[in-house]
Parts: C-alpha cells; sequence; structure tokens
C-alpha cells in the first residue's frame, strides 16, 4: 500500500479547535467529564468523525467509536485516547491521540486507499477521573472489568452520578459494554513528563505504564477554639491531615527509585483560621513502577494515617479511589515503535509512562503500545502544556505507519 500523507495543517487546526471547546480565559481547558464542555467536545468529534465516512458507536458508558471500515470484515486496529481533561487541562492531553488517529482516517480517505482491517479511533469517557473516580473509567467498562452497574452509579466529587451525568448530556449510549472484539491498540500521547524534553528526544518509545493508588482519607476531629484549647486537649484534624501529607514526602525519600506521591485534594471544615478542623478530606496519589514497593508504601501510608489520627483522637476512614498494578505493554508492538521512528530518523528511547493511560486498560484484551512525543519542560494537568507542532507531527507520522502496518497484517 502506498503510505498516505498527513495533511499537517489539518492536525493542528483541528487540536487548536476542540481546545477552543471548554477553553480557559488566560489559555488551556477545562472539560471535566460528563460536563457541558465535556458534551461539546464530543459533539464535535462525533461530527469530524461522521464528516470522514466513519460509522459511530455510543455505548452505555459513553465511549466513542469510529470505525473507518477496511476491505475484510475483521477487529479493527484501533488508536484513540480521551478529550475529557483535568481543570486546568492543556490542548493535547488525550485529545492528540484522538485527533492523531482522525487524520490518518483522513489521510487514508484522502488517497482513495483502505486497509485489510477497519481502523477505529476512540473517545474513552472519564479517563482523568478527576471528577468521577476510578481513572481510565471509560475504558474499564469497555474491556469489562469494571462492571457497567458499578460505574453509572458512581458519585462524582460534586454528588452528581455518572448516570445521571450522562443521560443529562445524552450520551448514554446503546452499544453494549465489555463484549469488544480489538485486533491492537495504539494510544499516541505526549509525554507529560521531562524526559523526552530534557534529552531532546522526538519520540518515546512507551514500554508499560507504572502502578497507582489513588486513598480518599476521612478524618473526623473536635472542632474547637483556635485561642482557648490547650494543645493536650485538641483532636485536630487539620493537624492529623498535615501530618500524613508530610509522611507521604518521606515515603519517597525514603523508598527513593520511582516511588512518587502527591497530596492534590485537600479540604478542610469548618475551614476557619480560628477553630480548629473537625474534618478533614484528602487523597494521596502513590505511584511506582515496581509493584510490591508500590504496595509496601500503600501499606505503611495507610499504618501511619491510622496511628497518627488514633493518637490525636481523630476517627481516621480511606476509600480506595483506583489501584492499578503496572502494566508492560506488547513487546512486539513496543519493536515495532521503536523500528519505525528510527526508519524516520526520528531520534527515541525506550521509557515507561508516568500517567495513566486508556492503553494500560486495553492492554488486558488486545496486543497495545504507546507513543510519545515531548512535553517541553515537562509540564501537562496546567494550562502551560506545550508540545512542538514538529513533535506533533512526526508523532502521528508513527502512528499513520504503525496503523497501517497492523491493519495489513495477514
Ligand atoms: O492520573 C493520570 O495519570 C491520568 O492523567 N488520568
Ligand atoms: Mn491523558
Ligand atoms: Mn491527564
Amino acid at each position: 500500500m502506498t503510505t498516505p500523507v498527513l495533511d499537517q495543517a489539518r492536525l493542528l487546526a483541528s487540536l487548536q479547535e476542540l481546545g477552543s471547546i471548554g477553553a480557559l480565559p488566560g489559555g488551556g481547558v477545562c472539560r471535566l467529564a460528563l460536563t457541558d464542555a465535556d458534551r461539546l467536545g464530543r459533539d464535535w468529534v462525533v461530527a469530524r468523525m461522521r464528516a470522514l465516512g466513519m460509522s459511530v458507536t455510543i455505548d452505555a458508558i459513553g465511549n466513542g467509536v469510529g470505525v473507518y471500515h477496511g476491505l475484510e470484515e475483521r477487529a479493527p486496529v484501533m488508536a484513540g485516547s480521551h478529550i475529557d481533561t483535568v481543570r486546568t487541562g492543556g490542548l493535547y492531553d488525550g485529545n492528540y491521540g484522538v485527533l492523531a488517529g482522525l487524520e490518518v482516517v483522513a489521510a487514508l480517505r484522502d488517497a482513495g486507499l483502505r486497509t485489510k482491517r477497519p481502523i477505529a479511533v476512540a473517545f474513552f469517557t472519564n479517563e482523568e477521573g478527576s471528577r468521577f473516580a476510578p481513572d481510565m473509567m471509560g475504558s474499564l467498562v469497555f474491556q469489562g472489568d469494571l462492571p457497567l452497574e458499578q460505574a453509572l452509579a458512581t458519585r462524582g466529587i460534586d454528588g452528581a452520578t455518572v448516570g445521571d451525568e450522562l443521560r443529562r448530556i445524552g450520551y448514554a449510549g446503546a452499544a453494549p459494554v465489555g463484549a469488544n472484539s480489538v485486533d491492537s491498540y495504539v494510544e499516541l500521547h505526549i509525554e507529560q513528563g521531562p524526559v523526552l524534553d530534557r534529552e531532546a528526544i522526538r519520540i518515546g518509545v512507551v514500554e508499560g505504564v507504572q502502578g497507582i493508588s489513588w486513598t480518599e482519607f476521612t478524618l473526623r476531629g473536635v472542632s474547637n477554639h483556635a485561642g482557648t484549647t490547650p494543645m493536650q486537649m485538641r483532636n485536630d484534624a487539620g493537624y492529623v491531615a498535615a501530618r500524613v501529607a508530610t509522611f507521604a514526602r518521606e515515603l519517597t525519600q525514603q523508598h527513593g527509585g520511582n516511588q512518587i506521591a502527591t497530596v492534590g485534594a485537600l479540604t478542610l471544615s469548618p475551614n476557619l483560621i480560628n477553630v480548629i478542623a473537625n474534618q478533614a478530606v484528602f487523597t494521596v496519589d502513590l505511584r511506582n513502577t515496581d509493584g510490591a514497593v508500590l504496595a509496601t508504601a500503600e501499606q505503611q501510608l495507610w499504618d501511619f494515617a491510622a496511628a497518627t489520627a488514633a493518637a490525636e483522637g481523630v476517627a481516621c476512614e480511606r476509600r480506595a479511589l483506583a489501584r492499578f498494578d503496572p502494566v508492560r505493554f506488547d513487546p512486539a508492538i513496543v519493536d515495532r515503535v521503536e523500528r519505525i521512528a528510527g526508519e524516520r530518523g526520528l531520534s527515541h528511547r525506550r521509557l515507561p509512562s508516568g500517567a495513566g493511560h486508556d492503553a494500560q486498560i486495553l492492554a488486558r484484551m488486545c496486543p497495545t503500545g504507546m507513543i510519545f512525543v515531548p512535553s517541553v519542560n515537562g509540564l501537562s494537568h496546567n494550562v502551560e502544556e506545550y508540545t512542538k507542532p514538529a513533535d506533533l507531527i512526526a508523532g502521528a507520522q508513527v502512528l499513520l505507519q504503525l496503523l497501517i502496518e497492523l491493519a495489513e497484517r495477514p
């Protein structure tokens, strides 16, 4: 098959156009899962799929899959990612993988070409998990490890349920979930970290994804007067939360290696300067490429939180919001990414993914791989997220060649 040519300007324009939906005043994007902004983003992508002559299905958890039919009726080779964002999102996280997949289809259509296997492009619901935990929710339901009803019943940080919000935005689709057949899956994504940018390398050959542990702690103490309550009489939820947060950082120093920890969300009640907090609700995100160390660090965190709360006379509850073991991608696909980057004269290196991705879930059901392009200054989940146009194009070229190779296999 002759290799079709990507329309670089069309790809870059589509990123800007989708990025204008949910645009933040000072730059960046906010399209939290299942909000009206997410609905508008979905509508835009579905319209683009239809304009490409793709058949589009929306499933019961709102995943959107467009299929560019092949010459043979076979399981599709799938590209994709997500189009929901965090509250301070950028133009590229997730969106790039979906739009580059659509650009591959557009290039095939422009050239009047069809591959043996169909080529599908997917956007998965609620990859971020910021509003509704866990992250990768849509791909987990698509793959079958998260029951649909459990996902629909999930209540988010603002009290709404996934099911109600899906119905409200009109994306509670008819297509069934959990019994999908995908030949292979490739996700093109920005690195979201500093490695490629720091080493001036064009393409990341992603070997896998590190393990992820999300815990929500709810601490209940006794509110009291900040000025009159002797220190030994306090049941201070805010103090315990602060101790656990610093302990999480100490865990990374103790374990070293790839152990990382983040306290991203923290709410004190009544949250007043002269009142001892009687409640603290906060999250701890632990990650590590080494599954055994992650499990040890997780248990240490939980034990420390329980002991510190008990010593302060504060009740401590915890809830697991997400838990993923480290994942290795299909070696044959990883090798293809590496070879194609080399053939295209693009500097490249192997690395694990620090961020979670739908690919780590699709890897449970079919041969899966990822391609990274650099994030300038390693910034992401930040409105300054940026990837150079030349790198965006280079990544899309690697995706195009890889999808065609996979779709043309005997
Ligand atoms: O949290 C993550 O790694 C992803 O952005 N959901
Ligand atoms: Mn992402
Ligand atoms: Mn993200």
